[in-house]
């Protein structure tokens, strides 16, 4: 099958080193959890990403190809463009963007080392489609120790009308919170965490080729894409702390940054979680003994 290649070799990019990850960026990701690097990859790049997927997704269906659970209805958009997943197995264009050089210097000015990475998805989010309520990633992931990590590429205007990623700042200090059931009218996956009141996401507006880095542990989800006529496409790359020793079976082998295969010990799930109790008239975090629910990814 032909279909647009995209040009990941940052010497000959238009792109180049120009655009980097810099002290600031540091800085707000210790802080809030998550911070954006605009123009990481330039608008051509995003196009070129754009049309490559849309002719996959065009070509038919793959492995782990996901609609989201019921409560979609009968014209769900989903139907016909689910999210992919682990497409860097298959997919050079997913493998170039997961292992890209821009991304790995990003990562290492973020983390002080080149992380492994775990995970490549595609949202395409057509006009009409469920968001996905917050969650973490962590929760899924398991990534142990510390956590995971993801390079989150807007491939279109990202804004509250369409579904833009939304975050809770600050939440990267939080244990992994036990889930609960969500909106399936809302959210294309079915479990989600509590906020304690007086906490709200904050929306995060991008435009296309901005990367959006956040901390495995930062809340984060978004609304369903209420426009009629605009696509919310992501493209993302999931990645463990280079420390960790372990992640769930999913996602290995993991690869390093070389794109060497690397096996890590497996993490079962059902671990310990936290929920909200009041001390002192303050919502903090209690961890409980076991999660029930295991889920293999997100
Ligand atoms: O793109 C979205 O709407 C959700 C993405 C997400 O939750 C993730 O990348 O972990």
């Amino acid at each position: 099958m032909s279909t647009t290649q995209v040009n990941a070799d940052p010497q000959t990019s238009d792109q180049s080193d120009a655009v980097r990850a810099t002290d600031e960026h540091v800085v707000e990701f210790s802080t809030r959890g998550f911070t954006v690097v605009r123009g990481l990859f330039s608008a051509d790049e995003a196009a070129a990403y754009r049309d490559h997927f849309m002719e996959l997704n065009a070509a038919g269906n793959h492995d782990g190809d996901f609609a989201g659970v019921e409560g979609g209805g009968e014209f769900d958009p989903l139907k016909k463009y689910p999210r992919m997943i682990h497409m860097h197995r298959w997919d050079e264009t997913s493998l170039g963007y997961l292992l890209h050089p821009r991304i790995r210097q990003a990562m290492f000015t973020l983390l002080g080392r080149d992380p492994y990475a775990v995970q490549t998805m595609l949202y395409f989010k057509p006009p009409g489609a469920r968001g996905q309520a917050i969650h973490q990633d962590n929760f899924y992931l398991r990534a142990q120790p510390s956590t995971c990590v993801a390079a989150w590429m807007a491939l279109d205007v990202c804004d509250e009308d369409n579904g833009c990623l939304k975050m809770v700042p600050g939440s990267h200090e939080w244990e992994t919170l036990c889930t609960v059931t969500a909106d399936t009218s809302q959210s294309f996956t079915d479990v989600t965490v509590p906020l304690p009141e007086g906490v709200e996401p904050e929306p995060v507006r991008m435009q296309p080729g901005d990367v959006l880095f956040f901390n495995g542990q930062v809340v984060h989800g978004s609304n369903p894409n209420t426009t009629e006529d605009r696509f919310r496409r992501s493209l993302i790359g999931h990645y463990i702390q280079g420390d960790a020793e372990k992640v769930a079976k999913f996602y290995n082998p993991a690869l390093t940054m070389d794109g060497k295969p690397l096996e890590l010990e497996i993490a079962e799930g059902g671990g310990s979680c936290g929920v909200w109790v009041d001390q002192d008239g303050k919502q903090v975090i209690e961890v409980v003994g076991e999660e029930g629910l295991v889920l293999d990814h997100e």
